[in-house]
């Protein structure tokens, strides 16, 4: 019977001791959770706390103001000799043949004449002196002004052409008599008709007839326009 009560002992001392293990295991778990969550806040008063991290790059700051001009570099190596640069070489060889070749289609034409490095040219209009001035200043002449036999022919030529008086690059000085190429240098070069000039300082201007001798004039009569370039 004892032994009976005993062997139930054992068996129920058995059966609680799996139970407490059981027990405990849930315990052990349940301070494991309490050890992860923080705690409660302090009470106040406590230190500060550390510094924090530095705040994020702020943007750029407006430009400063420009700088002193430097000091010249040095001087840089010589350069080729126009006769040795092909480039160079190749380009005024295409003026010179473009330059021949409108040059020759213009004297084709008879759309001007050449006089040693001088050529005159009209545009067939008759004006007055001063519109003649513009006109050639425009197209980047002069007004036709003869400083030779040679540069009157050509003049003449055209003058013939057109069967039209024209006016000449000369006007009169404040001396009756004296006239002035445009630039104010006395003519070199004069082909008065006879007894011209006689406008007593009344014809300032010079018009070409076409005998190739001049008259002194007035500067408002319709002349033909002749540039000389
Ligand atoms: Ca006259």
């Amino acid at each position: 019977m004892i032994k009976d009560m005993e062997s139930s002992t054992q068996f129920c001392e058995l059966g609680a001791s799996s139970s407490e293990k059981l027990q405990k295991g849930e315990l052990m778990e349940q301070e494991l959770k309490k050890e992860v969550r923080p705690g409660p806040m302090g009470p106040p008063g406590g230190m500060p706390g550390l510094p924090g991290r530095d705040g994020m790059t702020g943007a750029p700051g407006l430009p400063g103001e420009r700088g002193e001009k430097g000091e010249p570099g040095e001087r840089g190596p010589p350069g080729f000799p126009a006769y040795l640069d092909e480039e160079l070489q190749g380009t005024l060889h295409e003026i010179r043949h473009q330059v021949l070749q409108s040059q020759g289609v213009l004297r084709l034409q008879g759309s001007v004449l050449a006089v040693g490095e001088k050529v005159f040219s009209t545009n067939g209009q008759s004006v007055n002196f001063d519109a003649i001035k513009e006109l050639c200043a425009r197209v980047g002449g002069h007004i036709a002004a003869p400083r030779s036999p040679e540069e009157n022919e050509a003049i003449v030529s055209i003058v013939k052409k057109y069967n039209t008086y024209a006016y000449l690059g000369l006007v009169e000085g404040p001396t009756a008599g004296d006239f002035y190429y445009l630039d104010g240098a006395p003519v070199n070069y004069t082909n008065w008709y006879p007894g011209e000039p006689r406008g007593r300082g009344k014809e300032k201007c010079v018009e070409i007839y076409t005998d190739g001798q001049w008259n002194d004039k007035n500067c408002l009569q319709y002349r033909l326009a002749i540039c000389e370039f």
